[in-house]
């Protein structure tokens, strides 16, 4: 086992590395800009290195500085945590070479799901079924057309090296299909210094649902079943839940499979999510992979009972997966709640500022991600995520009641937050019914809420 790990990140995912270290007798390093010199993380670690100015290229992203720290402080390995450094190729490379271990995916890994055109085509050789749409990269409107013609309108163009809906445009006739194919492929270049785009048809009223792989170095690949992800704004997850409330167990069988064989298809390693777009009619289909442990990993914890955070460190030292796939047995019902420093009446503009004072929700069943303290300053220069509340119980029914329960014990003042559209959710006759797909939420923002007021506070 590692004897110290760096902590490429800071908020509440460094902290959720550092208590995974902590129980495993494994030393960590904080790594933190100028302003994050009162944050949990530094505090937390056994050792702490400022690495930089405020702006995240400045410091978290800058790769020089994060891999002098670990020199400096001789630490054996590095976790990224999610965003910042997590999914760069090149970052795993560096480690490599400086003989540090990256907690995640080889490069290689990272590289050929990055390119969401590869990803595609790997995958569905595999056998795993993708969106139907374009043979590869689309280099020309005439092209475009082409496609269309075979699999008719709607249609995404998508950016090859995008993802998370970044560079994406619908296009419903030939006109405005010339017009995206040209829009998206300019975004992309400017965005992603790669103009590629790919086609695919476009899947109306779909839900988000993505299934949770580990892989060993030893060839074991598990899945631990899935979540449902539909609950979005502006392609922000802001709700997740499991099991899917649609899913049969025959659809959730079938889609375990299918992500362990995409997964083996790439030679996957350490902790990944495949993402699959499910249909009003049951069909679903590979959508992309992330590359990372996810911000909504805890949902998956709550329902196996598994340290997915621990088991990513065990694997990249080299050991064989703690449990094997028929071990693995989710139970109950989760959600997980992202409560973010934004003002929902104000259409989500950031809400920095000092936290003034904090309560946080407990009891059976709950569990907080936070590294927010009564006196902490949310920065305007980092993501908008303060804390994740997420919930088990033996019902859908319960859980529900029970994330009712820990909005209200949530309490915060000095800043505004997200926690009043949680609680507009729980009492929507659609979400209870367990029947919303990935365009509910912005359906709901647009019809009030059906009077639910949102204060943000
Ligand atoms: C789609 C789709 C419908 N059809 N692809 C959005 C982010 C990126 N992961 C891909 N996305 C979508 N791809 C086809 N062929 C709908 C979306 C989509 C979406 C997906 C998941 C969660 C929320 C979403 C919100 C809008 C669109």
């Amino acid at each position: 086992m590692f004897n110290r790990i760096l902590i490429a990140n800071r908020g509440e995912i460094a902290l959720r590395v550092i208590r995974a270290c902590r129980e495993m007798g494994v030393k960590t390093v904080a790594v933190y800009s100028d302003v994050d010199e009162h944050s949990l993380h530094v505090q937390m670690a056994d050792e702490a290195i400022c690495i930089g100015p405020a702006p995240a290229t400045e410091s978290y992203l800058k790769i020089a500085n994060i891999i002098s720290a670990a020199e400096v402080a001789d630490v054996d390995a590095i976790h990224p945590g999610y965003g910042f450094l997590a999914e760069n190729a090149h970052f795993v490379q560096i480690c490599e070479s400086c003989n540090i271990t990256f907690i995640g995916p080889t490069a290689d890994n990272i590289q050929k799901m990055g390119d969401k055109v590869v990803a595609r085509e790997t995958v569905r050789k595999s056998g795993v079924p993708t969106i139907p749409g374009s043979d590869g990269v689309v280099k020309t409107k005439e092209e475009a057309l082409e496609v269309v013609r075979k699999s008719g309108y709607p249609v995404l163009i998508k950016a090859a090296a995008g993802g998370g809906g970044k560079g994406m445009r619908i296009a419903h006739n030939d006109v405005s299909l010339a017009q995206g194919f040209m829009m998206a492929s300019s975004e992309a270049e400017r965005a992603f210094g790669n103009g590629a785009v790919y086609i695919e048809k476009y899947i109306e009223n779909a839900r988000h649902v993505e299934i949770q792989i580990m892989a060993d170095h030893h060839g074991n690949v598990v899945q631990l079943g899935e979540r449902d992800c539909s609950i979005q704004r502006r392609h922000q997850k802001l709700m997740e839940e499991t099991p899917c409330p649609v899913l049969s167990s025959d659809q959730r069988r079938r889609m375990g499979k299918l992500a362990v064989r995409a997964a083996e298809a790439i030679g996957y390693r350490n902790a990944g999510t495949i993402e699959f777009l499910l249909d009003p009619t049951g069909h679903f289909y590979f959508m992309e992979m992330n590359t990372r442990i996810q911000v909504e990993h805890p949902v998956t914890e709550m329902a196996t009972g598994y340290d997915l955070v621990k088991e990513q460190i065990k694997i990249a030292a080299g050991q064989r997966l703690s449990f094997e796939q028929k071990e693995i047995n989710p139970q109950g019902y989760v959600i997980e709640f992202r409560i973010n420093a934004e003002d929902p009446a104000n259409n989500f503009a950031p809400s920095p500022g000092r936290v003034e004072w904090v309560h946080f929700p407990g009891g059976p069943g709950i569990r907080v991600d936070s590294h927010v303290y009564s006196g902490y300053d949310v920065l305007p220069f980092y993501d908008s995520l303060i804390a994740k509340l997420i919930v088990r119980g033996d019902t859908r029914e319960e859980a529900i009641q029970r994330m009712s329960g820990a909005l209200s014990e949530f309490m915060i003042e000095g800043i505004k937050t997200t926690a009043s559209l949680g609680r507009a959710i729980l009492n929507d006759a659609l979400f209870r019914r367990g029947r919303y797909h990935t365009a509910y939420l912005e359906q709901l923002l647009k019809d009030g809420l059906g009077g639910v007021a949102l204060t943000g506070t």
